[in-house]
């Protein structure tokens, strides 16, 4: 008797999709990659809080800093990149007709085989312990080659993604003409043009620095310009990671509550200027160091205070969505729109903690932005701390609500309230995690606990021996954490496996016309000549200084 047979690809989908299978197929890949990424990266972030609480100490000859470089490379490089592509394909596909075009779904797919030979080819040569230099890589400290050419292939790889969407964007543009474009699509292309002006800056540092030094083909390299080429791109990276999550908040989440997207062009206007001022802020990472005149410094920081003002307009927006949408079913009092919100949505509730907790996340980076209070906090475990909130709560929340529903439309299947709890359950998990291990990341940080140091007493100094207890709290957090990393992988398997059925793509509509957006807010040439002349005026006096007043080279380390 024949025995039927059915394929992988059979089991993952059903006929209920949103997509063709091709394009459904492209996101998930993408969605997929990023939680392989989260597991390992987990792993090394739970055994790194234990570490440092003097719990253990690691088996096998691993370093400290080999598990950080992984930590910080998978989940900061790695998670966020493939998520991040892997949902913008989604909103391009869906916003932009339906169907990818062939051209835009043959880049998405090179973008994605030359991003995972990247991942896998860097996570060996961390694991050889040939790349233990941090995610960040500063030189003087060396790595392999091979390092350096997998963050080369995994830039390269998302600028082929990128150009996919730019692609898709264009030709949608060019057969509606009198149109305004997609929020999302528009959203979507501001992030990938700043990813790929800020890029430029890493791809500079990599294959003119890094990769002839690294072989050895010159003996020294200059740490002044690899740093600041570094940061250049290293604070629009961070925007990079926020900017999908703002795509949720500002065109998914009014859909999910049943209300409206509170004004498109503000929501424009807010990505604009972040694409203005995301870029030409770098130097807020290195205001403790030496080299840069402090008047240089300052701009940065006065641009970088510019750049908080989309984040307070994305806060007003997304307050007024709320807002108006409780009082039309009849909210009465100053916050009585609040118990209107669906809480028990995880689609809605995950996303919605991320934005609380971007508040005080974001209030830490004022707090860090600052010069004289950088000089209290800069490398101490306050700034772990913001960025767990940041990045690690605020973003990596959202991505988690998103996963809620984009796997049940991307594999024809629906959500079930067993689903749903287990989602809302793991969100709490993560906060309770993030509150145990952030807070006091923060605390012990203002007394002084540097980051990126293993366990040590200092010979029993009696204030390292005060941040003990606090290193122990973190360790409970991560081990919390680690939990609802192990929860949220579980449940990506278990909603393979939920009944068929058709979810929808939730996609908000705005309040106002479209004929109110300015048509100059998508007048490309004009934003792109304004980043320009905003990065030459952050950057080209400082940085031809470098150039032409060098630091004497550093030997490798
Ligand atoms: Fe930062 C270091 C400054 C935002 C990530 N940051 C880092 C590092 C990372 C990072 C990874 O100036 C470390 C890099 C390393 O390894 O060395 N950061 C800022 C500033 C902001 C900021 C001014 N950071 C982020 C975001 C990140 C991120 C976003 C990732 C996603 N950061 C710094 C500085 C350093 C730094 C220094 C260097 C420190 C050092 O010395 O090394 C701002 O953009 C923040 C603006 C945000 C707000 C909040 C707006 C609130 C919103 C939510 C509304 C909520 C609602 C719900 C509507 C002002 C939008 C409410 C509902 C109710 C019912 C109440
Ligand atoms: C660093 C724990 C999740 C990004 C760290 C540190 C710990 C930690 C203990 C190192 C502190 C130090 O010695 O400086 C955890 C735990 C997590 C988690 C237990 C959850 C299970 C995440 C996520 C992200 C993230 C989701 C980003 C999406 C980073 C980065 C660093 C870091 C970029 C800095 C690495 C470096 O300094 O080179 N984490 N983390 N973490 N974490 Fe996490
Ligand atoms: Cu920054």
């Amino acid at each position: 008797m024949p025995v039927e047979t059915k394929s992988l690809a059979d089991t993952v989908f059903t006929k209920d999709l949103t997509f063709e299978r091709t394009d459904a197929a492209l996101s998930l890949a993408h969605i997929f990659f990023a939680f392989a990424a989260l597991l390992l990266g987990g792993v090394a972030g739970v055994l790194q809080g234990l570490v440092r609480g003097g719990m253990i100490e690691l088996p096998l000859s691993i370093g400290y800093y080999q598990l950080l470089t992984a930590h910080g490379v998978l989940m900061a490089l790695v998670f966020t990149t493939f998520f991040i592509i892997g949902f913008m394909y989604s909103g391009i596909t869906k916003t932009l007709g339906g169907k990818l075009l062939p051209l835009s779904r043959k880049l998405g797919w090179s973008g994605f085989v030359l991003m995972a030979a990247g991942t896998v080819i860097a996570t060996v040569c961390i694991l050889l312990n040939q790349a233990t230099v941090l995610y960040t890589f500063y030189a003087p400290m060396k790595a392999s080659p091979y390092f350096y050419i997998a963050l080369a292939l995994l830039v390269v790889g998302s600028w082929l993604s990128g150009f996919g969407m730019f692609y898709s964007y264009k030709q949608w543009r060019k057969t509606n003409p009198s149109k305004l474009s997609p929020l999302f699509a528009f959203m979507a292309v501001v992030t990938m043009l700043m990813w790929l002006i800020a890029t430029l800056g890493v791809a500079a540092t990599v294959l003119v620095q890094f990769i002839p030094w690294s072989f050895g083909w010159v003996e020294t390299i200059d740490v002044m310009v690899s740093r600041t080429l570094f940061w250049y791109f290293g604070h629009p990276l961070v925007y990079f990671w926020l900017l999908p999550a703002y795509i949720c908040w500002y065109v998914i989440i009014p859909k999910i509550i049943g209300g409206k997207i509170f004004s498109d062009s503000l929501a424009r206007l807010s990505f604009l200027l972040l694409l203005l001022f995301s870029i030409p802020v770098g130097f807020h990472h290195q205001l403790m160091e030496p080299g840069i005149p402090s008047v240089w410094k300052y701009i940065q920081v006065v641009l970088t205070f510019m750049v908080v003002v989309p984040s307070l307009m994305t806060a007003f927006s997304l307050f007024a969505s709320f807002e108006t949408f409780g009082r039309s079913k009849g909210a009465k009092g100053l916050f009585g729109w609040v118990k209107f919100l669906p809480w028990k949505d995880v689609r809605f509730f995950a996303p919605f903690m991320g934005m609380l907790i971007f508040i005080p996340a974001g209030a830490g980076g004022i707090i860090n932005a600052s010069n004289q209070m950088n000089g209290v906090v800069h490398n101490t475990l306050w700034v772990t701390g913001h960025f767990h909130l940041t990045v690690a709560t605020s973003v990596a929340m959202t991505f988690f609500g998103i996963t809620y529903w984009l796997i049940p439309a991307m594999t024809g299947r629906v959500l079930t309230p067993r689903m749903n709890r287990l989602g809302i359950i793991q969100s709490i998990i993560w906060l309770v995690g993030m509150f145990f291990m952030s807070g006091p990341m923060h605390a012990v940080g203002l007394l002084g606990s540097p980051r990126r140091t293993a366990y040590t007493t200092y010979s029993d100094n009696a204030d390292a021996v005060g941040w003990m207890p606090y290193h122990v709290a973190m360790a409970v957090g991560g081990m919390i954490l680690f939990v609802g990393v192990v929860l949220m992988i579980y449940n990506i398997v278990a909603m393979l496996n939920m009944p068929k059925g058709h979810t929808e793509y939730p996609i908000g509509e705005t309040a106002e016309a479209p004929e109110n957006t300015p048509k100059l807010f998508e007048r490309w040439s004009v934003w792109i000549g304004l980043v320009i002349v905003l990065i030459l005026i952050a950057y080209a006096i400082p940085f031809a200084d470098m150039l032409q007043n060098p630091a004497p080279g550093s030997k490798p380390f």
